[in-house]
């Protein structure tokens, strides 16, 4: 028999509307994990698809005037053409209005019917139709919806509709919770989920009498089945339930599930399972929750009509950087996991992808590139060079990020990956500084220019496959220059770190940036970094004298001034104007560490809006480094720089003087990094 399928799934999206930022989140995510997957020489079954029976669709239909069909027929190629856009290689696309999941709807009531976990009844209660939800009357206490991103007014529903014995499975789907915690993730997501069947689950109505559209019930025609019932079985017709009895064996269950926090307590964590153990199927083996993007802090959705689409993202970032459209939506792709833990929500900003594509993009990965491409050209007349074999820092660096994003990757998180291969570019491209192989070849010392950059050129090759899962373009772009022999589609993950090196001798193309820096009008702050790289090319660009880029321009000088002596007032007081001379910012902390040598200093790496400072603190013997990542603090944004320890101090933090030593002052509620404090 072959051997199972990894099989990934998507939540069915509503077809009331079209894709947006948030749906495009989800199956983004769904996408990496199966190139990733993939990579790792897994058969992968990725499927996604579209919710058609729901109340909402046939009303959105209804508002616009046309048959629910005719709807369905002008959206789904909207849906289909924005996957593609976004490079998702999905390998089935289910509809339910879909015969084989018609009749599989049918056949898994008539089952449960037969089995007696179906049982007429008569329902009261509320419903709502935006979250297509059930709500029991002590649910529901002004007549709105009582999810708190939803809130919009319920229905009143008496009716006779066929019950589902949810309630019998109560203890057997806390037994299996419990048996394998890491089932449901995030951990914290999963706490809700018990605590939430520990309440005490009610059989869950599962029938709507007197409805024009839906999948009618086996024998009860004036019933449609009731849209969460019947959804959550597409991941079985999917996967050839249940007349192939073969597809089936080779792809359930599941391995993940993906979606959001709306649709995972209730449906996906409890009905569900409770649903599969009535049909005496194996249960999924892992579910994941994810958090929400919200815009302006509400729920970013098709029916609140503060959607984005993705895109129409793509266009202005092209526009804006000058990359391809492709590129852009790989760097979408990139944003969206990068920027926040998987499980919590983030608000989405234009800027926010703006300042991810300069920083990461084409600060991190892309200046590595054009240093590397641009050296070969200058140095070595465009061949590549023959890699040493031996240790090689850089070595060591790709197989630590290897690993640790292949950690990360199986838990979901995204955003560490990335992190791990951001930490580990900045490496290659200190070593590159160090090792200044211009310098090499200028004092004559061809060999060893020239195995510093084919260690440069090899990392390039082992980063394109590790970040292949997220940029598939961006990465086909960059393997186009690197001189390999076989298609990047021929590669493997284990190949990214197995220090193979290129053909030496082949011949470069001359090298096309794949991530253009986007560059501020004139008078503005341009997005992220200055261009550079290793530590110190985080330094911000603002009054910075910035080197233009080069193969050289690892470290960007910063113009240095000396603090001028403070002017000190005669009286005690200053005036309101003095005051409103101080320019107070929030800003993120993105990394710290201790300035060698002192016992006080820590270096904080912060953002503040669209630009990045490095700010020195007093304050190493109150905070350890780690605890300050993430955090937010108040910068003096306009003091003059001041150089310490050798580092270049941009701001000052704003802390009160505690009983054990200083304490930072933050904001009392999440303000944007870059706020003004007055
Ligand atoms: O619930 N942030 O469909 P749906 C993050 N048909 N993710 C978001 C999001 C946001 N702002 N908005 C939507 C349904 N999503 C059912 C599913 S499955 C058997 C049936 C994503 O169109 C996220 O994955 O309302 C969420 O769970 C899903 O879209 C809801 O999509």
């Amino acid at each position: 028999m072959a051997e199972k399928r990894f099989y990934i799934t998507t939540p069915i999206y509503y077809v009331n509307g079209t894709p947006h930022v948030g749906s495009a989140y989800t199956t983004i995510a769904a996408d990496v994990t199966a190139r990733f997957e993939r990579l790792r020489g897994r058969e992968v079954f990725f499927l996604t698809g579209t919710d058609e029976n729901a109340t909402k669709v046939y009303e959105a239909a209804q508002e616009q005037g046309v048959a629910p069909e005719a709807y369905l027929e002008q959206l789904i190629p909207v849906w289909k053409e924005a996957w593609r856009d976004l490079h998702i290689g999905y390998d089935d696309f289910i509809r339910t209005t879909e015969p084989r999941h018609v009749e599989a709807v049918q056949e898994f009531f008539r089952r449960l019917q037969e089995s007696g976990d179906i049982y007429l009844g008569q329902y009261e209660g509320w419903y709502c139709v935006a979250c297509e939800t059930f709500w029991r009357e002590s649910d529901v206490t002004d007549g709105l919806c009582p999810n708190d991103w939803c809130r919009r007014p319920v229905r009143k529903m008496t009716e006779e509709t066929y019950f589902f014995r949810l309630s019998k499975y109560q203890d057997a789907i806390l037994r299996w919770i419990e048996a394998k915690p890491d089932r449901l993730l995030p951990d914290f997501r999963r706490n809700e989920v018990v605590a939430f069947i520990k309440q005490g689950l009610r059989d869950q109505s599962i029938s709507r009498p007197g409805e024009e559209w839906g999948i009618p019930v086996p024998g009860a025609e004036n019933q449609v089945v009731y849209v969460w019932f019947d959804a959550l079985i597409n991941y079985l017709t999917a996967a050839g339930w249940p007349n192939d009895a073969e597809t089936f064996q080779n792809t359930w269950p599941a391995d993940i599930h993906f979606m959001a926090k709306d649709i995972f307590v209730r449906f996906h964590c409890t009905l569900w399972p409770a649903m599969l153990m009535a049909a005496g199927l194996p249960l999924p083996c892992r579910l994941i929750g994810h958090g929400f993007w919200t815009a302006e802090g509400r729920k970013i959705s098709k029916s609140l009509g503060n959607a984005i689409a993705p895109g129409d993202l793509a266009r202005m970032l092209s526009d804006a950087s000058g990359c391809e459209p492709d590129v852009a939506a790989d760097a979408i792709r990139y944003y969206l996991l990068r920027e926040v833990p998987f499980g919590q929500d983030a608000d989405f900003s234009f800027d926010g992808l703006k300042l991810r594509f300069n920083t990461d993009l084409a600060n991190d990965i892309g200046n590595l590139c054009n240093r590397t491409f641009s050296l070969i050209h200058r140095l070595f007349g465009g061949k590549v060079p023959a890699l040493p074999g031996g240790d090689s820092p850089v070595r060591d660096a790709l197989k630590r990020a290897a690993e640790t994003m292949a950690q990360e990757m199986e838990e979901q998180r995204y955003s560490n990956a990335l992190q791990a291969l951001s930490d580990a570019i900045k490496e290659v491209n200190k070593h590159l500084n160090d090792r200044a192989p211009w310098n090499l070849h200028k004092e004559g010392k061809t060999d060893e220019a020239a195995g510093v950059i084919a260690e440069s050129l090899e990392s390039v090759r082992a980063f394109t496959i590790l970040y292949s899962p997220f940029l598939p373009v961006a990465a086909e772009r960059i393997w186009a220059q690197i001189g390999a022999a076989e298609p990047l589609s021929a590669q493997t993950w284990d190949r990214a770190a197995a220090w193979e090196g290129l053909p030496a001798g082949a011949e470069l193309p001359q090298p096309t940036p794949v991530f253009p820096r986007i560059e501020a009008p004139k008078g503005q702050k341009a997005a992220g970094k200055a261009p550079g790289a290793g530590k110190d090319a985080s330094k911000p660009n603002k009054k910075a004298s910035v080197p233009a880029p080069s193969e050289e321009s690892g470290k960007p000088t910063v113009s240095q001034t000396e603090p001028s002596a403070e002017s000190k007032d005669e009286s005690n007081f200053i005036s309101i104007d003095d005051f409103a001379k101080v320019q107070l910012r929030t800003a993120r902390v993105l990394a710290a560490e201790r300035v060698e040598g002192t016992t006080k200093l820590l270096r904080l790496d912060v953002e503040m809006g669209e630009e990045d400072r490095t700010v020195l603190a007093g304050i190493a013997e109150s905070y350890a480094p780690e605890e300050l990542v993430g955090k937010t603090v108040i910068v003096v944004a306009n003091l003059e720089p001041k150089k310490m320890r050798g580092v270049v101090s941009q701001g000052m933090l704003l802390a009160a003087s505690g009983p054990d030593g200083p304490v930072l002052v933050a904001p009392e509620k999440a303000v944007d990094s870059g706020s003004e404090v007055r």
